[in-house]
């Protein structure tokens, strides 16, 4: 068996490096030294809220976020120009941009951010996927750990960015504080089977239970009116969504750019049942440098079991009979 992978730039948690450093078990007592002032108060703020916002570390955040709106603009087929049109009629949103917008991939693949989230989760972060919005989602409450999860659990995070001032009435990015550290919504959870099965939206099955963990926890959405080039990294099981657009002549144009961290597991858990390692694995690369990412565990690949022919199946069948 090949040796666990070192991570030289990044220090995970000496005792459980199998869960991110900022949702140790034991934060309180990791070691934090390595950290300025700032960074320490994100990771505490990470850790205890399950959210943090920074600023967006590059110095022409500005110049890349106009070329990106004049560059992906026409194809969303919105009349940006016209201040009364309604700006929800065209195309939402559009996925992987950085595969031919190089400002896409420059944000997605920003340094400085891959460096902190490494360090502030203990293993090297690579981006996988961008999202570029013109308006809001209206998205209802979810964790996109139904959609991407890793094993171990919790390597997975979003960067929403603001590209814009964002005002109540455009819809907002909300989020539920707190939320990460309930559990990880899984089809064993809610007793469902999820392997070969078909959903309109992966996030269907689990809208009844993350509404009754609101309720029954009382908590409520909170909105984030960030100021454009301003960022909100959440946690993996961050409940989030986007709040109800009340003035459709607005815009409320953001980049989400979702990562993984190495030698882990990629895969659906909304097609997934994990009890019986039967896993939609991911076959990712990463957007940085177009790298392949292998499904590992402690630096051991793993790979998808063949799933089987229906033909196989009816030997089988038939062989018991
Ligand atoms: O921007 C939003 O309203 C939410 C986007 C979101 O949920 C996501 O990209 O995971
Ligand atoms: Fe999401």
């Amino acid at each position: 068996m090949s040796e666990p992978i070192a991570f030289p730039d990044t220090r995970s948690s000496t005792l459980f490096p199998g869960v991110p450093l900022i949702e140790s078990p034991i934060f309180e007592s990791e070691d934090l030294s390595g950290f300025t002032e700032q960074e320490q108060a994100l990771a505490r703020d990470l850790n205890a809220d399950g959210f943090g916002v920074i600023d967006f570390p590059d110095p022409e955040i500005d110049a890349r976020i106009e070329r990106i709106k004049r560059n992906l603009g026409p194809g969303f087929g919105i009349p940006f120009d016209d201040p009364k049109a309604d700006k929800t009629k065209g195309e939402r949103r559009i996925q992987d941009a950085w595969k031919t917008d190089e400002d896409v991939h420059a944000i997605a693949s920003n340094p400085a951010i891959l460096d902190l989230l490494s360090r502030l989760y203990g293993r090297r972060a690579f981006p996988f996927q961008t999202l570029n919005f013109p308006v809001g989602t209206q998205q209802a409450a979810h964790s996109d750990s139904v959609h991407f999860s890793s094993l171990p659990e919790r390597f997975m995070c979003g960067v929403w960015l603001a590209m814009e001032d964002i005002v109540a009435e455009s819809g907002p990015l909300f989020y539920v504080r707190g939320s990460h550290r309930w559990p990880i919504m899984t089809n064993g959870l809610i007793g469902r089977r999820g392997y070969g099965s078909d959903l309109n939206s992966a996030q269907d099955p689990y809208a009844d239970a993350w509404q009754a963990l609101c309720n029954t926890h009382g908590k409520v959405e909170e909105t984030f009116l960030a100021r454009k080039g301003q960022a909100l990294i959440w946690c993996a099981n961050l409940l989030h969504g986007g709040s109800r657009q009340i003035d459709n002549t607005l815009t409320r144009w953001s980049q989400v750019t979702h990562y993984f961290f190495d030698d882990c597991i990629y895969y659906t858990p909304a097609f997934s049942d994990e009890t019986l390692g039967r896993l939609a694995l991911r076959e990712l690369v990463s957007i940085a440098d177009q790298s392949p990412k292998p499904n590992t565990y402690l630096g051991e690949t793993v790979r998808a079991p063949k799933r089987p022919s229906k033909l196989n199946i009816f030997a089988k069948l038939r062989s018991r009979s």
